[in-house]
């Protein structure tokens, strides 16, 4: 099959390019330079960006109160694989144009499921092959791949969670199947986003089984890629609520406890979105510190949320001061490894037309851009990290270097406070690291 016959956005007739800050062109880059190197790398290297094809794709930008109000002139409205087939050409038309080196899909946004589950496959297949070629064709890879264990009925008391076995003997099958297809397309990963893996009351829910049986989903899924030779990393990706009232893997706290318990910390990272982390009640830097603490920093699912709506909005982030914590963090934590900056997130319901997804990526990448180089600016002039260093400097000797090599207890603790003066403090200086941060924002 031929690239997409009409171009699918006659207004971007050409890459969008990098024109720097005072460029007024709104289908330019003014601050993402893919070439240029900081700290040692190129801004393409750091950023790994990533187009999700569930809403750049195939949202219809509807809501609770009304339906879909997207113009996708290249769509005919069907759930035709013919159909899906073309919308690959034109996702890669776009990618191709705005200048993103990875992407990311759940098998049912690429494909339509069929009426049984080996048809679903078949049509997986089909369209697996033009994403093939496309990939092939312009170079643009897979970040990760996904299941989409959560929008059919048969998992509405969740998937690897619920309380029907047959639901999790199907989830399998899928991921399975999934799992199978990401690694053909030479994926960089596998993300497990436990859509329905929670409850929606406690009143019919057993809680220690059905995480026994989350556990379980996980180990086999570990076991399968061993299996088959997939080198990708598994993610899973915290949300604490939305569409149920709560899930399982609610934080990177959370998430940390569940995979140590169940012995597979060493098979997964996480992957950490925004308006999850708000919706926890965290920030997106919390939750990357904790995160990278745990050597567990994946990959980000980079979108942002709205302060003064309470659910998950999935909007591109714009926040200069968000994306330069998120780059602080990261930079700290070595970087994107097999993960990247993935912009898990949609248009407006009002910002219906096709151009509007490029501005929406454009602005992400822009902003993202911004932050890795006010956190190599911040980086580079040391004074955040030497405040740091020095606040826990009484670690570094004396009694403090004892407790760390555990040369001591309780016993010899107290004989030291005994013997020594009242513990003398410092400022923690909150508000002159908040004004040091401002210098370069
Ligand atoms: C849902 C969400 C998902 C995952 C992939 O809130 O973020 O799209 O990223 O399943
Ligand atoms: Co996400």
């Amino acid at each position: 099959m031929a690239k997409a016959t009409k171009a699918a956005f006659p207004q971007v007739k050409k890459p969008i390019q990098y024109e720097g800050p005072d460029s007024k062109n709104p289908l330019a880059f003014k601050h993402y330079n893919a070439e240029e190197v900081i700290e040692g790398k190129t801004m393409k290297d750091h950023l790994r960006f990533s187009v999700v094809y569930w809403h750049t794709f195939r949202n219809p930008l509807s809501d609770p109160f009304g339906v879909g109000t997207a113009i996708r002139p290249w769509d005919d409205g069907t759930d035709s694989v013919k159909n899906a087939q073309n919308r690959v050409r034109v996702a890669f038309e776009f990618m191709e144009k705005l200048g993103n080196p990875y992407y990311a899909f759940h098998d049912r946004d690429v494909a339509p499921e069929g009426k049984t589950l080996a048809q679903s496959n078949k049509n997986l297949d089909a369209v697996a092959k033009v994403l093939k070629e496309e990939q092939q064709r312009t170079g643009i890879k897979l970040l990760w791949g996904t299941s989409c264990l959560f929008a059919n009925p048969r998992y509405m008391h969740g998937a690897a969670t619920s309380c029907n076995a047959d639901a999790f003997a199907y989830a399998a099958a899928q991921v399975k199947k999934c799992m199978e297809v990401t690694k053909a397309l030479g994926g960089g990963g596998f993300t497990f986003w436990g859509g329905r893996e929670g409850y929606s009351t406690l009143w019919n829910t057993d809680i220690g089984r059905e995480l026994d049986h989350l556990g379980l989903f996980l180990s086999m899924a570990a076991d399968y890629k061993k299996k088959i030779g997939f080198k990708g990393q598994f993610y899973i990706e915290p949300k604490p609520k939305e569409p149920t009232k709560h899930q399982y893997d609610s934080d990177a706290a959370a998430c940390l406890n569940f995979l140590r318990a169940y012995g597979l910390k060493k098979d997964f990272k996480l992957n950490l979105e925004t308006n999850h982390a708000t919706l926890a009640g965290h920030t997106m830097q919390h939750e990357m510190e904790v995160a990278g603490a745990a050597d567990a920093l994946g990959s980000i699912d980079a979108n942002t949320g709205d302060e003064l709506l309470g659910w998950d909005t999935d909007q591109f982030p714009t926040s200069v001061y968000l994306t330069a914590q998120c780059m602080l963090s990261l930079l700290k934590y070595g970087g994107f490894k097999t993960g990247g900056g993935n912009f898990d997130a949609k248009v407006r319901r009002e910002s219906f037309e096709p151009v509007d997804l490029f501005h929406a990526h454009i602005g992400g990448m822009d902003a993202f851009a911004r932050g890795l180089k006010i956190a190599a600016a911040i980086r580079k002039d040391g004074r955040l990290a030497e405040f740091v260093k020095n606040r826990y400097s009484s670690w570094d000797s004396g009694i403090g270097a004892k407790i760390e090599a555990k040369k001591v207890g309780f016993s010899q603790l107290e004989k030291y406070a005994l013997t020594s003066k009242e513990p003398k403090n410092v400022s923690g200086r909150q508000e002159f690291l908040e004004n040091l941060i401002n210098e370069f924002i």
